[in-house]
């Protein structure tokens, strides 16, 4: 015992305690241990090297990362596969902000996570003097996601804990953020006082139950329909209610759509699956029923051309935020709740007898999706040098159907948009993508947070653009030895690499990258393995060996670099110039 530690036992014991000393880095390791938190992901430096690891001495894995960024992402995904909430841990201000992308990121796709960030001394900032990394990181956090705290006392620790966790699961989950001073992680106090302050959550995220009423009308509205439709968004497959979903649809007999993530939630080969024949689903239904699915931009906010006639349609919607009932168009039968509550609710409801959609809709669906992938199957069968998207995609599908535990992760344009419609998954969380935002950069993230989580094999399918945003954390995935599979889509650039610079400068265009770069150098030299695919053959050959070994693989894909359309499939949403300048 230090000097300083004795007579420090001895000034606190004086008040009556135990005389056995604790301090604010223990007593947080202690509440996210006693609440079941045994994974952060992170980026050391001042003021939370010793907290990470002092975590790591204590039994939490502590996952180190290259850029707080990914991190964060990486901490989102945990919370999305867990249904607890991933922790990501930062230094002050430039890592505070570099975290912050991807807590409002969790934030608006409803992920739980805590993002803890070390601060510099309140004094300082709050009189803006200038101190190391100084920034008021609450405020700044505060419009970015759920709930925001910061925690001046050691004995208060255990209280801002059991917030931050409440505050992100419970309701609407997303992200919470927990400002940590950094005078807060050296205070003392009595160990058996400061193990009395810890709070246990008990029932984190409780279940909330419709309204009788809510799910009657429901009812009504369904049995009324002559072409009812089911689209499932990835708050369903967040629930893990997985046999409920399953038998909702089953017993309604309701052909469904599967947002991108809620993809498996169902399998895609189920014959109620309307995924092939999505236009003819969204234009000709009569009621459609969102689970755990906004009616953001993603479904054209449940309106226009794809949607049919203002009016043709009838919206109940599940949902545990009320706030989200008319957010876009008005919803006759708002159910509120959690999904399991409120599908076991219309489940009981529906009774025995509850008779099937009318076959004229559920037959005309089927015919148009079986069409649709007969197609579909012919293209994929293709083994066009250089490869195009369908030839690529053909071989992974496969491999994918032949391992269903495995998750697959998928960020790019094109490489996206062909990937979603292409790969079929067969289990529920196995699919993360760039989400509600649309963002590029999570892929590394997720495959990290998605190999740990699960100790399944992770294949991240990435276009080449999108790689770039995380792709220095392939030493992360090396480091740690993480049965993860890279594909990058190497087209030479973001949706095509064709275009020329107008002017006939020097400079490429503003889409275009270096040609033909080999990506698998740079696995190689963090000691993965590196493959160069130019073949269906090659691309089969080489993940199929990587995922069968579970080693860190990156295989560069190379993509025929006309094959890409501009924004993959949303091109539609670009501004166009009218203006010609001469
Ligand atoms: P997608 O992008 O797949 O369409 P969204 O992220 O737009 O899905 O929607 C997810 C929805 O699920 C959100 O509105 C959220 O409030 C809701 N949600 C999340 N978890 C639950 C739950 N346990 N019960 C009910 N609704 C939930
Ligand atoms: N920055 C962030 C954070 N998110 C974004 N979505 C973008 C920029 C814009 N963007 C897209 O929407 S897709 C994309 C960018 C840069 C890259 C597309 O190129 P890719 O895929 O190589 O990843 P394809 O296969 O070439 O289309
Ligand atoms: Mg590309």
């Amino acid at each position: 015992m230090s000097v300083e530690e004795s007579a420090l036992r001895s000034k606190i014991s004086k008040d009556g305690e135990t005389g056995d000393l604790t301090d604010g880095f223990h007593l947080l390791i202690d509440a996210f241990q006693k609440n079941g938190l045994n994974n952060i992901y992170g980026v050391p430096g001042i003021p939370i090297t010793d907290f990470g690891r002092l975590a790591q001495a204590a039994g939490m894995r502590v996952l180190s990362f290259r850029h707080e960024q990914h991190a964060g992402n990486a901490a989102a995904i945990a919370g999305y596969l867990t249904g607890k909430p991933g922790l990501c841990l930062t230094v002050s201000a430039p890592g505070f902000l570099n975290g912050l992308t991807a807590l409002a990121n969790a934030t608006t796709n409803c992920f739980p996570m805590i993002l803890l960030s070390g601060s510099s001394e309140r004094e300082i900032v709050d009189l803006q003097q200038g101190d190391y990394e100084e920034m008021d990181q609450l405020a700044i956090a505060k419009p970015l996601c759920k709930a925001a705290y910061r925690v001046l006392h050691a004995e208060d620790i255990g209280i801002a804990v059991a917030r931050a966790i409440r505050s992100a699961v419970s309701g609407r989950p997303g992200g919470v953020y927990l400002d940590l001073p950094a005078k807060l992680f050296g205070q003392v106090m009595d160990a058996e006082k400061g193990h009395r302050s810890l709070v246990q959550v008990i029932d984190p995220a409780p279940r909330q139950l419709p309204g009788p009423d809510a799910i009657e009308r429901a009812l009504t509205v369904l049995k009324d329909a002559k072409r009812p439709l089911i689209i499932l968004g990835k708050g369903a497959a967040y629930a893990q209610v997985d046999d409920t979903v399953k038998e909702f649809v089953e017993k309604s007999g309701v052909p469904y759509l599967p947002m991108s993530m809620a993809k498996g939630l169902l399998p895609d080969n189920h014959p109620q699956s309307a995924g092939a024949a999505r236009s003819l689903a969204l234009l000709k239904s009569d009621v459609v029923v969102m689970i755990g699915a906004r009616l953001n931009w993603l479904l054209s906010h449940g309106k226009g051309k794809g949607w049919g006639e203002a009016g043709s349609k009838k919206f109940i919607q599940v949902d545990i935020d009320p706030k989200e009932m008319d957010s876009n168009v008005e919803i006759a039968a708002p159910v509120v709740g959690d999904i399991g509550s409120c599908l076991q609710a219309m489940i009981d409801g529906m009774g025995v007898g509850w008779s099937a959609p009318p076959s004229d809709w559920t037959t005309a669906l089927n015919e148009k999706r079986d069409g649709n992938l007969a197609k579909m199957k012919q293209r994929l069968g293709s083994d066009t040098k250089p490869m195009d998207y369908h030839t690529a995609l053909g071989a992974l599908k496969e491999i994918i159907a032949d391992r269903p535990d495995a998750i697959l992760v998928n960020e790019g344009a094109n490489t996206l948009d062909f990937a979603r419609s292409i790969i079929d998954m067969y289990k529920p969380r196995k699919r993360i993508d760039v989400g509600t935002w649309g963002i590029m950069g999570i892929g590394m993230g997720a495959a990290v947070a998605a190999a740990v989580e699960t100790n399944h094999p992770v294949l991240a399918v990435e276009g080449d653009s999108a790689f770039g945003f995380s792709g220095m954390e392939i030493e992360t995935i090396c480091r740690y030895n993480l049965p993860v599979c890279i594909v990058v889509f190497n087209n030479n650039g973001i949706y095509r690499g064709t275009d020329v610079n107008p002017t006939g400068g020097d400079d490429v265009a503003p889409t275009v990258f270096v040609k033909d770069i080999r990506y698998d150098k740079m696995m190689e030299a963090f000691g993965g393995i590196g493959e160069n695919a130019t073949t269906r053959d090659e691309l089969t050959e080489a993940v199929t060996k990587a995922m069968d070994s579970g080693k860190p693989t990156l295989v560069n894909a190379v993509i025929d670099e006309t094959s890409g359309t501009e924004s993959g499939r949303i091109g539609n949403l670009n501004p166009q110039s009218v203006v010609k300048r001469s």
